[in-house]
């Protein structure tokens, strides 16, 4: 059957990534500079026993030069965890990397995340394949998954898949959680002799897989430019008809930079930043009374209407909710398959009650019954809770309910309809900066592999510069990484960047949010535009424009 694209698809085909400068003459033109030796985020001492082969690697930058030794590379690539627009164009940048060195030179898409990889089950990518895809948006081309590399027998299979198909590298594109098992994987290869290079491709809508050399993973861009343009339009919505409350929750597991940047674009009544609630202690009550606070204050003024952004990660972030969460994730590795056998969820909560603290019993007990559930829901393959599936604001929209019918001054009505945006976003089509910036990280990751560097996070920085200024170069993972608690044991992973309180971008959030609570100062951003002006389709997120 013919393959049959919409006419964006079409046209989206034929638009060419830009490449900052130094990877303008492809891998023949390209050489690498060293920088300073590295230290991991923290734990130090215990994450360089973890590395002992990969720890401490220096920044690379590259720069226009002859290159030495170019040869026909063959290169592994993954796609891992959950979706993010640009993957393809990854894809497309290694791609043209590698055969900018040779023509001879091969890219072997790994089946459905890293689970393929073990399995050594990949198609190969040709042109006509390749040209199929560019600048699309999802992971269809060779699909995604969430398998967790953390087995000896599964690391040994990736060995034999990389000897059997001679790779030279294998290239992990995907989140925190993927790049620390690329990095685990790196060290292994190394310890083991194996020639193969391990690499990471910072990728997340999150927006929280980024240190100085990382400003920010790609697909954060038009995931939040999608989503802020769909509560642009539900904003107006609630401006013309000034009858509902509207609460979003937005995607972005525990960091709220999601949250932000839509709050940067759209000025929305509410924006809840969960490391806000954290820093500030605040209980559940808190964060309900502050939402009906806003609500009764415009309903004094007869707005019996608004918009509130609530982020995907919120409840763990509630110091309570974070004890609790916390004991679930340790109780639940215990007693899984009971809690699972029964059927009533009052009796699943009778049973893990048995395990928990006194506290964290009655707060869960409190909860309404649908939340009780989906806090018991298992977790990810990297214990992970399932945030995207807490109903986080249905909850929030009938504690308000409660909260306001209970406050005597409160004489407005409070009519809420609930919202999630996430999986709407995650495979749009890239704007042009995840087009170009994926692109080029994926072309980076080209120099890497040739370059034989391994437990490196592809970089491409100074974003803010227009892209012919983006410096390209690697991390070394070791550098992102702490120890953290996971199923129930302490282990090495790459920290997750939260907002930061002192940054720019919240401090901006904050000094207007009090004047867009009363009044309906809306941003109506729009969709995504791929073709016109640059300073219209070139547009950077307002969070890298302020340097946060
Ligand atoms: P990654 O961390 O793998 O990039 O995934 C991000 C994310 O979209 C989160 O925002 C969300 O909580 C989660 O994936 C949802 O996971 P799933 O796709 O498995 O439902």
């Amino acid at each position: 059957m013919p393959h049959t694209r919409s006419t964006l698809c079409n046209a989206r085909i034929g638009y060419q990534p830009k490449l900052p400068s130094s990877l303008k003459n492809g891998l023949t033109g390209v050489v690498v500079e060293k920088g300073e030796a590295t230290e991991s985020v923290a734990d130090q001492e215990k994450i360089k026993a973890l590395f002992p082969n990969t720890y401490g690697a220096p920044v690379v930058k590259f720069k226009s030069g002859a290159a030495e030794g170019v040869r026909p590379l063959t290169v592994g690539a993954v796609l891992s965890g959950g979706q993010a627009p640009g993957g393809h164009n990854v894809i497309s940048g290694i791609y043209d990397g590698v055969k900018s060195a040779s023509k001879e030179s091969r890219v072997l898409g790994f089946l459905n995340g890293p689970g393929g990889l073990v399995d050594g089950k990949f198609m190969e990518i040709d042109d006509e394949l390749m040209d199929k895809y560019r600048n699309s948006g999802g992971f269809d081309l060779i699909g995604s998954g969430r398998t967790k590399l953390e087995d000896e027998s599964q690391f040994k299979a990736c060995i034999e898949v990389a000897n059997k198909n001679n790779l030279d590298a294998i290239v992990v594109i995907g989140g925190d959680d993927s790049n620390t098992n690329a990095a685990v994987l790196a060290e292994y290869f190394k310890t083991n002799n194996v020639a193969c290079s391990v690499v990471g491709c910072p990728k997340t809508i999150d927006g929280d897989l980024k240190n100085k050399h990382i400003e920010t993973p790609f697909g954060f861009d038009t995931a939040a430019k999608t989503y802020a343009s769909l509560i642009g339009n539900i904003a107006r919505d609630a401006n013309s008809a000034k009858k509902y409350w509207h609460f979003v929750k937005l995607m972005g597991r525990s960091a709220s930079h999601i949250g932000l940047e839509v709050a940067l674009q759209t000025q929305p009544n509410v924006c809840l930043i969960s490391e806000e609630v954290e820093a500030k202690q605040m209980t559940l009550g808190q964060v309900v009374a502050e939402i009906a606070d806003v609500v009764e204050a415009r309903a004094a003024e007869g707005k019996n209407f608004g918009v509130a952004l609530i982020p995907e990660g919120l409840v763990e972030f509630i110091p309570e909710m974070k004890a609790l969460i916390k004991e679930l994730n340790d109780a639940l590795v215990g007693c899984e398959a009971e809690v699972e056998a029964a059927s009533k969820v009052d009796e699943k909560v009778a049973i893990i009650s048995k395990h928990l603290s006194e506290d964290s019993a009655a707060v869960l007990m409190e909860l309404p019954e649908g939340i009780q559930a989906q806090l018991l829901l298992d977790r990810d393959p990297h214990g992970n809770v399932q945030v995207s599936l807490i109903e986080t604001e249905k909850l929030l929209i009938e504690l308000v309910g409660k909260e306001v019918k209970k406050r005597p001054g409160f004489k407005g009505k409070f009519k809420a309809l609930n919202h999630f945006f996430g999986y709407e976003g995650r495979c749009a089509h890239p704007s042009n900066f995840d087009s170009d910036y994926a692109y080029a990280l994926g072309y980076s990751a080209a120099v890497l592999a040739q370059n034989k560097l391994t437990g490196y996070i592809s970089s491409v920085s100074n974003l803010k510069s227009g892209v012919d200024n983006w410096e390209a170069g690697g991390v070394p993972t070791s550098m992102l990484m702490n120890i953290e608690r996971r199923h129930g044991e302490d282990k090495p992973v790459i920290q997750k960047a939260l907002v930061d309180l002192e940054g720019p971008a919240f401090k901006k959030f904050a000094e207007h949010r009090d004047e867009w609570a009363k009044t309906e100062s809306y941003l109506y951003p729009g969709a995504i535009q791929y073709f016109g002006p640059p300073e219209v389709c070139d547009a950077i997120t307002e969070t890298l424009k302020l340097g946060a």
